[in-house]
């Protein structure tokens, strides 16, 4: 079936052996939550197919760990021992792409089985994802896939199926995507914790759904309904520029077929206590009636809290009324700059601070969790601005999650070509496929770099990182606020400040030291070599910044 080339990169030659049905090894990386690896699974199964899923390592915030030799030897002898005529990858972004490559690779180099992959990137990529691969989907592959498996086992090519881009004795064959499936209640429900999932990890490899462990369901109530076109968003891209003309994107899945597909999914997840829904948008111009009857069925048929994502520009007072009474625990929300003129002009968002403020208090008043993101990082923005980001996250009502990012330019989107223009970044920095996979998740979700934009933004990226924690008193970062003039050129105290501040965020304790070591990265070979020592400067330095700011707030009262 294959003709292994002399680079050890395969090629499709000869059309597959006929056979009834396909067995196909779909592969995520970095996503055990991964819904459309999952929702693929089932609808494979229901048209006859066996498919079995491999979940390759978790997410941990703040704690990436590369895919180690041995674990990509168990994924092989997994493999081997599955024997699936077709290993599908699933890259739910570009940072996940070179792995997917490596992997696709050795399974074709040693293995001899054709690789697709699908997802965000190889939608936006596909050339660049043939060079490594057999197949490519584009878009959605709830048919195409299963397409494509029917094909194969009649012993076609597979270079005709809608949405499936080949290559074929050294060509490829592009062909276009087919209209979105429009009716989402057809589509199986994402597999969940069923025989033939596989979980690697810690170089172990486990017969089970690490989902189970998790105290969240993941689902979705519509696919692809946000209204709004932001520069530095993927997700347009697929809306206007893969689908555009392709007839509506946004659709919804009935009320009825959520809350059947949680009921489900339920029965087999003991530890959930939690619902949490992946739209990009939650409730965004639903159709008509859709929310009123979520918002009634759900706290009856389903009775957990849920969390979901939601924009500045749809939060009412009335729709955070209506869905706290449904069950609403949490709502995470994109800002990403303080500075109107930056989100105007930069990112293509309309909405006011003022707005911005004002959901903010609508939810606080009905008791709602909420997340923040902002991006630090903006190439366009001057520190007037960072300005505008500290004031405006010091007007939101605390307690809040602040999550900072870093600006990636993702493949396709309007920012990324104005940085490619403009001359601010190099096509080899385009999600950053220039650094190393770790850095590339480290910075998304900002760590502290204190090199990484001079003195100015790492004092403004600490001080913005201290206005979002509960325990700075608002006072102290005013006092600091207005000596900036002074404290920029010195930022590092404040910056490891944050880094305390981070880590009691993160572990409930302060650890000043280790602060100091990310700051002065001197410091961490000496608190290596002295750990006991380390510990107890750690416990006097907690006692004595406590009974700092219990006197500053004792003076400012
Ligand atoms: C929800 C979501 C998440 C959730 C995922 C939760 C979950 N349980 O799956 C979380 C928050 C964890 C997440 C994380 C990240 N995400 Co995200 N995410 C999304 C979002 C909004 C929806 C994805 C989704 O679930 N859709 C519903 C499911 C059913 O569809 P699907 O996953 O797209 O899968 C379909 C097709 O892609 C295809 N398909 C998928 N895999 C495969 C595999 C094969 C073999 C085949 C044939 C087909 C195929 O068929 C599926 C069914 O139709 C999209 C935006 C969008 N509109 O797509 C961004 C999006 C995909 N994410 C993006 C990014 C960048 C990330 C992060 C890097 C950081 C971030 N934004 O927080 C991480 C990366 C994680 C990783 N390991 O790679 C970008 C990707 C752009 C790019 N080119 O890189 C997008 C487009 C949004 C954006 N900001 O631009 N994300
Ligand atoms: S609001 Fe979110 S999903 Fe919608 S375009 Fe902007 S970043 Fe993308």
């Amino acid at each position: 079936m294959f003709n292994p080339e002399p680079t050890g990169i395969c090629e499709l030659t000869t059309p597959a052996a006929r056979k009834s049905k396909l067995h196909v090894a779909l592969i995520t990386l970095y996503l055990y939550e991964s819904l459309g690896a999952r929702q693929l699974c089932s609808i494979l199964r229901e048209r006859g197919h066996e498919c079995s899923l491999v979940f390759m390592k978790e997410f941990r915030w703040g704690e990436f760990r590369e895919v180690t030799e041995r674990e990509e030897r168990i994924l092989v002898d997994l493999l081997r021992d599955l024997k699936p005529d077709l290993v599908g990858i699933s890259l739910t972004s570009s940072f996940v792409a070179d792995l997917s490559y490596a992997l696709s690779e050795k399974v074709r180099r040693e293995l001899d089985i054709p690789v697709i992959l699908g997802g965000a990137h190889p939608s936006a990529c596909p050339e660049e994802c043939l060079e490594h691969c057999d197949f490519v989907c584009r878009g959605e592959g709830d048919e195409a896939l299963p397409d494509l498996c029917d094909a194969l086992a009649a012993g076609g090519a597979g270079d005709d199926v809608p949405n499936i881009w080949a290559k074929v004795g050294g060509e490829i064959r592009r062909n276009d995507v087919r209209p979105l499936a429009d009716n989402l209640d057809e589509l199986a429900f994402p597999l969940f914790n069923e025989p033939g999932c596989y979980f690697i990890e810690e170089d172990h490899l486990q017969e089970v759904d690490p989902a189970i462990h998790l105290h969240l369901y993941h689902t979705y109530a519509s696919r692809m309904a946000c209204p709004f076109a932001c520069t530095f968003c993927g997700g347009v891209w697929l809306r206007r520029g893969l689908y555009g003309g392709k007839g509506p994107v946004r659709r919804y899945r009935s009320v009825g077929r959520i809350l059947e597909d949680i009921s489900q999914a339920l029965r087999r997840h003991p530890n959930a206590r939690m619902v949490q829904f992946w739209d990009e948008v939650f409730a965004v111009r639903p159709p008509k009636g859709w929310l009123d009857e979520f918002c009634e069925r759900f706290p009856k048929e389903v009775g957990l809290p849920f969390g979901i994502w939601s924009h500045p520009a749809v939060i009412t007072e009335k729709m955070v009324a209506q869905l706290k009474e449904a069950g609403l625990k949490q709502v995470v929300m994109g800002v990403e700059s303080g500075s109107p003129e930056v989100r105007r002009e930069v990112l293509n968002r309309r909405e006011r601070n003022e707005m911005v403020v004002r959901g903010a208090e609508a939810l606080h008043r009905h008791g709602i969790e909420t997340g923040w993101d902002f991006i630090l990082d903006i190439p366009w923005m001057t520190e007037e601005n960072c300005r505008g980001t500290f004031e405006l996250v010091m007007q939101l009502p605390q307690p809040f999650h602040l999550g900072l990012h870093s600006l990636s330019f993702l493949p396709q989107t309007e920012l990324t070509r104005r940085a490619l223009e403009e001359g601010i970044i190099r096509p080899e920095q385009v999600s950053r496929a220039d650094r190393p996979l770790p850095e590339r998740f480290e910075l998304h979700y900002w760590k502290y770099h204190l090199e990484a934009g001079g003195r100015s933004s790492a004092f403004w990226h600490s001080l913005i990182y201290l206005a979002g924690t509960p325990f700075v008193p608002k006072r102290l970062l005013w006092m600091i606020y207005r000596m900036r003039w002074l404290l920029r050129l010195w930022p590092r105290p404040l910056a490891v400040a944050a880094e305390a501040a981070r880590s009691k965020q993160e572990t409930g304790r302060a650890e000043l030291f280790q602060a100091l070591s990310a700051v002065y990265p001197g410091m961490a070979s000496f608190l290596a070599r002295h750990p006991r020592l380390a510990a107890a400067a750690n416990r006097m330095a907690r006692f004595f910044g406590r009974l700092a700011l219990r006197m500053f707030r004792r003076g400012a009262g």
